[in-house]
């Protein structure tokens, strides 16, 4: 009992809000919190892991709209790593935490940035997708997303589902 007060009060950050402090409410049942620390994917896993989150999962058009606004509407902008990755199987694309396959086709909604996955290296491939803020040689990205190395330094979005009103009860 003492250990479930005591995580109620760690976890929810003021009276009546429904995300854990350090995370926004990122509407449609969800929060977010995006690092100020660049890591690498498998880093950004196990941080977000002790941020008691998991890496951001994208399951929707709106979560994906949502989120784009949310990092396009900061005052610094940079790419930032998604729990999406195909270390298990080859351009198979799969949420790390939900293990839920993400084929743009079968989803309806297509996040990748043209000319993206591509799996582009000289010494081995692209297994890791971010939201990519790239501009330059007249391009823009604008965090849609692209493979890329999972040793890059990135920044990252961690998510939580909105608490329940039982919890902030405590
Ligand atoms: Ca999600
Ligand atoms: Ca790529």
């Amino acid at each position: 009992m003492c250990f479930f007060l005591l995580l109620s009060i760690l976890l929810v950050s003021s009276e009546g809000s429904e995300c854990p402090r350090a995370y926004i409410d990122g509407g449609q049942g969800s929060c977010y919190f995006v690092s100020h620390d660049e890591v690498t994917w498998t880093e950004a896993m196990i941080s977000c892991q002790i941020l008691e989150g998991y890496l951001v999962e994208i399951e929707t058009q709106a979560e994906f709209d949502n989120i784009r606004s949310l990092l396009l509407n900061r005052t610094s902008q940079a790419s930032v790593w998604v729990a999406l990755s195909d270390k298990r199987q080859d351009k198979i694309w799969e949420w790390a935490t939900s293990h839920t396959i993400y084929d743009p086709q079968a989803a309806e909604f297509d996040m990748w940035s043209p000319g993206e996955p591509d799996h582009y290296s000289k010494d081995g491939t692209e297994d890791c997708a971010l939201l990519d803020y790239f501009h330059g040689d007249g391009k823009s990205h604008d965090f849609q997303l692209a493979d890329v190395q999972c040793s890059r330094e990135e920044l990252y979005v961690c998510e939580h589902k909105k608490l329940t009103q039982a919890v902030v009860v405590g």
